[in-house]
């Protein structure tokens, strides 16, 4: 069971949407990252992520988080037809990646989640696809599909899992480095590597998927 988890752990940030590698310039590269340690900070980060993810909260990571996901960011930017359509189909393929590798039918524990990624995560190939990935997750949150994610599409995305909107201003901030009022693929893909990556405590990016849990 562990060795296939391991195997298909890395797919939580594998593109869903688009599968061609896309570029975009970083100050600072995956493979630029020492080795994680799996120290205190970086397992709290991925505690919140899991929370995050884990949108009805019964502890696992299970289809329908995906589902109830998409539905309220479909309540909260008020989409009907096609792009509401898009965005459950987005999520849905979500899942679908995660666990196309193996029977999930129980849903994945934060223990399988955590450990899992501390692995895949100091693998040269997990990290080499990271960037992609990462352009994947801005894709999903761009919902305009105009190549910039709004504040409005980023709360939209803090209240589709519950994590309370007043929490989304000071993230975009600190993600939007240039202040432009706007969150580019660069800017969004350098925060999640660091989120992902980083075990420094003074990383300006320890709240991007909102305030870390205990
Ligand atoms: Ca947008
Ligand atoms: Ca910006």
């Amino acid at each position: 069971m562990s060795r296939s988890l391991l195997s298909i752990t890395p797919r939580l940030f594998q593109p869903y949407r688009c599968l061609k590698q896309q570029s975009v310039k970083l100050k600072k590269h995956p493979r630029d990252y020492p080795k994680i340690t799996g120290n205190e900070l970086w397992r709290r980060k991925f505690r919140t992520l899991f929370q995050y993810k884990d949108v009805n909260k019964d502890g696992y990571l299970k289809k329908v988080d995906y589902e109830m996901s998409a539905w309220r960011i479909i309540q909260y930017m008020d989409l009907s037809g096609e792009m509401a359509a898009d965005v459950m189909e987005t999520q849905l393929q979500m899942w679908e990646y995660i666990t196309a590798n193996a029977p999930y039918m129980e849903g994945i524990t934060l223990n399988d989640f955590t450990e899992n990624c501390l692995k895949a995560y100091n693998e040269e190939n997990t990290r080499f696809g990271l960037i992609t990935a990462c352009c994947s997750e801005f894709d999903a949150l761009d919902l305009d599909a105009n190549g910039v994610i709004s504040p409005k599409e980023h709360a939209a995305f803090f209240y589709s899992y519950f994590v309370p909107a007043e929490h989304s201003p000071p993230v975009f901030r600190a993600m939007d480095t240039d202040s432009d009022g706007v969150i580019t693929k660069a800017e969004f893909v350098q925060g999640m590597i660091d989120f992902l990556l980083s075990e420094d405590p003074k990383s300006p990016y320890v709240n991007f998927f909102g305030p870390l849990a205990n």
